[in-house]
């Protein structure tokens, strides 16, 4: 198949193309692997970038709601928005926002909107590399904005972070005075920390744990890309539509920032590296799981047990045959 119309369609901003692109990409197959690859090279010719946004919050946070919220919001200003979801773990069946699009209901009726829902799961490097080129094709589309939503389990978020022009974090309002045990790592990459549900009943207590947040954020090690006062937490509510215009606000005034002191392309370089090499490091090992060098590797296995070789004399034996 030649993919060049395909390509094209994208470009035009065509929705369906970009949903039949996406399959592409998604698609397991070997043949499908190869058109893919040439689609994306050539939908990159078309040289758009979007502001690229991660969002990750534990089950129940609120990320369906505020995205609903926070991309209804977006496209009020005449901002195109797509909105993609990683979701690696095996214990939610067919993809977070499938079911959620009755949730996103507004949004996903919005024409200045696209949906679209994570597949179903397999091993993270499949995950991801299928993730960027979703979001590269969202690009070529010439949407302004691509939300991608994960959950936080696992990898995913330094993986959906590693693609992002900014992260953000979604947290609950904490029950007692205690952080919600979010990791440090996680704390790190936060650009934003957006404190949910501060609404009713709950918002005394979002305010305090945004308090709270704002001052972990301040003992964390300054990072080269942040101007003063960031990352920052803030308390919106996703139920009630308030604090999004505000979060908005910061986004647009750190992502100036970063543009304009050159943190923008660097990272996206970086980011590009970071990619080429896991795509050749997931390579590599997906070849070790295929014949031939699968067979070997049991043999070589085998040898090393009956101590007939050493596991270095065979790793070595076996690594030789990479390159034929
Ligand atoms: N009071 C209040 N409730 C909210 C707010 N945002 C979300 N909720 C509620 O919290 C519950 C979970 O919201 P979701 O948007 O489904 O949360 P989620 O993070 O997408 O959850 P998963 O998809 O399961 O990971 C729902 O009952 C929402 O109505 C908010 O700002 N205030
Ligand atoms: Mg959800």
């Amino acid at each position: 198949m030649d993919v060049s119309p395909l390509a094209q369609s994208v470009i035009a901003g065509d929705r369906r193309a970009l949903a039949r692109a996406i399959t592409l990409v998604e698609s397991a197959r070997e043949d499908h692997r190869d058109q893919a690859r040439a689609l994306v090279a050539e939908v990159a010719q078309a040289g758009r970038q979007a502001l690229r946004i991660g969002l990750s919050g534990t089950p129940g946070v609120g990320k369906s709601t505020f995205i609903e919220a926070f991309g209804c919001f977006l496209t009020a200003q005449g901002l195109r928005v797509a909105v993609l979801a990683v979701d690696p773990s095996s214990a939610r069946s067919g993809g977070s926002i499938l079911g959620d699009k009755t949730r996103m209901e507004r949004l996903s009726r919005d024409p200045m909107a696209f949906i679209r829902p994570s597949p179903s799961q397999t091993h993270l490097g499949g995950v991801a590399r299928r993730t960027r080129e979703a979001v590269a094709l969202c690009e070529a589309a010439g949407f302004d904005v691509v939300l991608i939503e994960t959950v936080g389990v696992g990898q995913s978020e330094t993986m959906v972070a590693e693609m992002c022009d900014l992260f953000l974090l979604l947290l609950a309002p904490a029950g007692g005075d205690e952080l919600q045990g979010v990791k440090r790592g996680i704390m790190e990459m936060a650009d934003l920390i957006l404190v949910n549900k501060a609404d009713g009943d709950l918002k005394p207590a979002a305010l305090r744990t945004q308090a709270d947040y704002a001052g972990a954020l301040r003992l964390l090690r300054r990072r080269p890309q942040d101007p003063d006062g960031f990352p920052k937490a803030l308390a919106v509510s996703a139920l009630e539509e308030n604090g999004l215009a505000q979060a908005w606000d910061e986004m647009r005034a750190l992502v100036e920032w970063r543009r304009a002191e050159g943190h923008w392309a660097r990272r996206r370089t970086e980011q590009a590296r970071h990619w080429f090499e896991e795509e050749v490091r997931q390579s590599l090992l997906a070849r070790l799981t295929r014949e031939p060098l699968r067979g070997l590797m049991a043999h070589l296995g085998a040898e090393v047990g009956q101590g007939a070789r050493t596991p270095d004399e065979a790793a070595a034996e076996l690594l030789a045959h990479l390159g034929r």
